[in-house]
């Protein structure tokens, strides 16, 4: 498996949430729809962050809904993960393809055209694009602007998805970029019905593909 079906790409934040409240929101993503999941951590230790990612690759095995670590190839490596995500600041594309192996899922987060073709070149199989709208997830990022991301669309072979600030009411814009998919975190993360917000982020993302 190397290319994932980027739909609906859920991304985690455990701040301030229990691990049984994640593993819930988790399956309830999957059961909405969710085609991918993403673990994302910034402050665990190696084995905090593996503990929690083999809990949360237990969910998304029932829905067969593959799960990247990111950040972390050594993670995702042990805990039986499809793949791991990667940023500027991040292990290079290159080395995670040699790390990772051929099976096994790379996504690279592109910013501009240039990022964008170099990941691809250096084995990615998707990209993330964003921040599209200002975000209150814990993240460095800076806007990226509509038209970039249709040209990196353009550009490029390998599937992207949009990310950042998205919600149900305000992805339109998104409508004729060429993206394969969207992707959220709060807008799952803290919906008070996760299975309701995937189910309908799905159909909506389903009317910009
Ligand atoms: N990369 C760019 S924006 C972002 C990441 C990880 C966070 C998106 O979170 P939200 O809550 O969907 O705005
Ligand atoms: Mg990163």
């Amino acid at each position: 498996m190397r290319t994932p079906d980027l739909t609906l790409y859920f991304i985690t934040d455990s701040t301030g949430v229990s691990d049984e409240k994640l593993f819930d929101t988790v399956d309830k993503a999957c059961r909405g729809g969710a085609t991918v999941v993403q673990l994302r951590e910034k402050n665990r230790s190696g084995k905090e962050y593996f503990d929690l990612a083999c809990g949360v690759k237990r969910v998304t095995e029932r829905y067969k809904v593959p799960l990247i670590i990111d950040d972390r190839a050594d993670i995702a490596l042990a805990c039986g993960a499809e793949g791991v995500h990667v940023g500027s600041a991040d292990i290079p594309v290159a080395k995670v393809r040699e790390i990772m192996g051929k099976e096994k899922i790379v996504g690279a987060t592109a910013k501009t055209v240039e990022r964008a073709l170099e990941a691809e070149r250096d084995g990615a199989d998707y990209l993330g694009v964003g921040a599209i709208y200002p975000t209150n997830t814990k993240v460095v990022t800076v806007i990226t602007e509509v038209s970039t991301l249709k040209d990196i669309c353009a550009a490029v072979k390998i599937p992207v998805c949009a990310i950042g600030g998205l919600n149900y009411d305000n992805c339109g814009v998104l409508e004729g970029c060429g993206i394969s998919g969207i992707a959220v975190v709060s807008a799952i993360m803290k919906s008070d019905d996760p299975y309701m917000a995937a189910k309908m982020l799905k159909e909506r993302s389903r009317e910009l593909i």
